[in-house]
């Protein structure tokens, strides 16, 4: 069985759960639990306030509505509707009443114009109207059905109210199968009149679990890795878009439809999807990128930051959830040459349970609905509610990425030290993408190091420009700001790393050249044949292993101070290895397998590799090295996949970076079959 997606129904999470249990790697690696230190800071500045749920109420939180006088409605993946009172208490003891149920798992809700609510239900989009104010919905009434083929995987979500009075909702690909869209606009966001008229708008998306309009008017829709998508994203969405998901193209010769994309256009490319674009046209790239597993795993709700400085220092951004990880990513957006990108950075994790839903109500006051069912979440609970507040502390965080011609503007929310700002060793800058292909989700490639060689501290402190060689236009750019420090109290950045899409240079003035050699220097740089894979950089999962997963699985990270999270490692001979490499640290490592005894040689030859380092692993030609991960980035991981030798002993593993070997060690020790 395939991963799967975001909302997996009730019958197929038993077979799910139980894997999640049994040492899968990628689920190892995907729930990994954040550093309780860091989530104590982030409560210091946003605080979360659980609400009580009454026991009998199973509140899976699947839309959030607040309502004038500190009142909620929210629905739940149960098809209930609750008022809840009592929910913005200093000390909160919330009243439950229910206003409707019996509903098919409604996964948005919002307030009708016209009076009443609509909810997206997955097989109609329905008005409740409580028409005699007894405080329940009476009035159930149908507005527009939604094709459905009786797949699991077909939600609904929504809606959102367009400007124009008219409705959105986006419909999810059915699961696997010949076709994941076997009933008309599955895979498309579509608008419906209030009187029930259906337009398709575009199609491509996989899993659209939060969409909104910003107060620009411009749409936007996150999307969950999967099949077709490399990783968690969020796209601008136009009429006529083809946003990636072949399934839903099955549809575009019917009436209404504006996309020109047909399935036949459409083969597993196997490149970037901003590459595949040119040749494209209609294909849209992603606005913004959330690497997999860095910034969450199941992207969920997305909400613009309308509280106007309120909730804090982001006002006119975006948050965007995540169940799997059960926290909250921030987005800035910016429309450069007519297209719109931004970047993409943490928020604030350690919930409870698997986040869907957010919205602000009155106060600048968030509440986060959770569900972990289907799917399973970080956070320990299967479900719940809580709320988030500003306490008016200000972090020192990256407040904002904007591109420049020959590089970013980072905004801080406090000014920064100066020494430690213009310190080119306080940064870091790549560039990395995703192959758009039919596989389940995708791994970073293309990744290449951004030489900075110029760094201007504003006058005021508060933002700082870098400009580098080797920025590519498609790319996502990671910036790394580790080593600036705040100009007061000296507190590093709370959220350091940012991901920004850089799907266009802007114009303007340079403040660098660009190198004369800038050809040679970011081929040179580039990663490819470093993260390829080859007999012993074995990165491609043998196809013909048992449940394609092996037998053991290892997850083995990183320590400061020059030390990997574990120091032995035990297995039998022959057993069938996925080991996940996983570099928590702030420096480049690597895991190298040696036979025994020799890992300080190899440490040593290593070293002795100078110049040519990078491009091997720093990993030498020698029998004595066995297997090994790629040189790997801070916060980033490299999975191998091999049979443990059949001799037993014990196997030295090293970090082969020039002067880690000696202290950064350990040994896979192999025992008799
Ligand atoms: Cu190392």
């Amino acid at each position: 069985m395939k991963r799967l997606s975001l909302f997996l129904a009730a019958v197929s999470a038993v077979t799910l759960t139980s894997r999640a249990q049994t040492n899968n790697p990628s689920a190892l690696e995907r729930f990994a639990k954040p550093s309780d230190a860091l989530v104590a800071a982030e409560n210091r500045i946003w605080q979360r306030t659980p609400l009580p749920v009454p026991e009998g109420i199973v509140l899976e939180v699947s839309g959030i509505l607040p309502v004038a006088g500190q009142r909620l409605l929210v629905t739940t993946r149960r098809g209930e509707v609750w008022w809840i009172d009592g929910a913005y208490d200093a000390d909160p003891k919330p009243r439950y009443s229910l206003f409707a149920q019996g509903l098919h798992e409604p996964l948005g809700i919002i307030a009708a114009p016209s009076g009443g609510y609509y909810v997206a239900q997955r097989q109609e989009l329905t008005r409740l109207v409580d028409t005699d104010g007894d405080g329940r919905a009476d009035v159930f009434e149908t507005v527009a059905k939604l094709p459905i083929s009786g797949s699991y995987h077909e939600y609904a979500f929504g809606p959102v109210l367009a400007p124009n009075g008219n409705l959105r909702v986006t419909l999810n690909v059915a699961f696997g199968g010949s076709t994941q869209a076997p009933v008309p606009w599955r895979g498309w966001m579509v608008e419906i009149t209030p009187d029930g008229q259906l337009t398709p708008i575009a199609s491509g998306l996989r899993s659209p679990a939060g969409f909104t309009v910003s107060s620009q008017g411009a749409w936007f829709s996150t999307d969950n890795q999967g099949e077709w998508v490399g990783s968690g994203k969020i796209t601008h969405i136009e009429s006529g878009d083809f946003l990636g998901h072949p399934a839903g193209l099955a549809w575009s010769k019917l009436p209404g439809s504006t996309v020109k994309v047909r399935p036949e256009n459409v083969s597993d490319f196997e490149q970037p999807m901003h590459v595949v674009a040119q040749n494209l046209p209609g294909l849209k790239p992603p606005a913004v990128w959330l690497p997999h597993t860095i910034l969450g795993i199941s992207n969920s709700g997305m909400i613009e930051d309308l509280s106007g400085g309120k909730f804090g220092p982001f006002a006119g951004q975006f948050y965007v959830g995540d169940q799997g990880q059960s926290k909250l990513m921030r987005v800035s957006l910016e429309k450069v040459a007519g297209v719109w990108q931004g970047a993409a950075y943490s928020f604030r994790e350690g919930f409870d349970s698997g986040i869907l839903r957010m919205a602000i109500g009155e106060n600048a006051t968030m509440f986060v609905g959770e569900s972990a069912r289907g799917w399973g979440s970080v956070g320990p609970k299967q479900y719940g509610i809580e709320r988030v507040t500003w306490t008016g502390q200000t972090p020192f965080e990256i407040k904002e990425i904007k591109a420049q011609p020959d590089g970013f503007i980072l905004t801080f929310t406090q000014p920064v030290d100066r020494a430690t700002a213009e310190n080119l060793a306080s940064y870091s800058l790549a560039g990395f993408t995703y192959n758009y292909h039919t596989a389940y989700g995708a791994a970073p490639v293309d990744r290449m190091v951004c030489p900075i060689q110029k760094i201007v501290v504003a006058p005021d402190g508060l933002s700082v420009r870098l400009a580098a060689q080797c920025l590519r236009e498609g790319y996502i750019h990671e910036v790394k700001a580790s080593g600036v420090r705040a100009a007061t109290g000296g507190s590093a950045v709370l959220h350091p790393v940012a991901y920004y899409t850089l799907n266009r240079l802007p114009a303007g003035d340079r403040i660098i050249p660009l190198a004369p050699n800038a050809a040679e220097l970011c081929v040179a740089a580039l990663s490819a044949s470093a993260s390829a894979h080859s007999a012993k950089h074995p990165v491609k999962q043998p196809t013909d292993w048992p449940n394609n997963e092996g037998d053991q699985a290892f997850l083995l990270g990183t320590q400061p101070g020059l030390k990997f999270d574990q120091t032995l490692l035990t297995t039998k001979a022959g057993t069938r290895i996925r080991l996940i490499f996983r570099n928590t640290d702030d420096m480049l490592h690597n895991f190298v397998l040696c036979a025994p005894g020799k890992g300080q040689d190899v440490g040593t030859a290593a070293l002795a590799l100078g110049v040519e380092g990078t491009a091997k692993n720093y990993v030498p030609d020698s029998p004595d090295v066995l297997f090994h991960t790629a040189l790997t980035q801070p916060e980033t991981s490299d999975t191998i996949y091999f049979i443990a030798p059949t001799t037993p002993g014990d196997y030295d593993f090293i970090c082969s970076f020039p002067g880690h070997s000696t202290l950064m060690k350990g040994i896979l020790r192999v025992t008799a079959k």
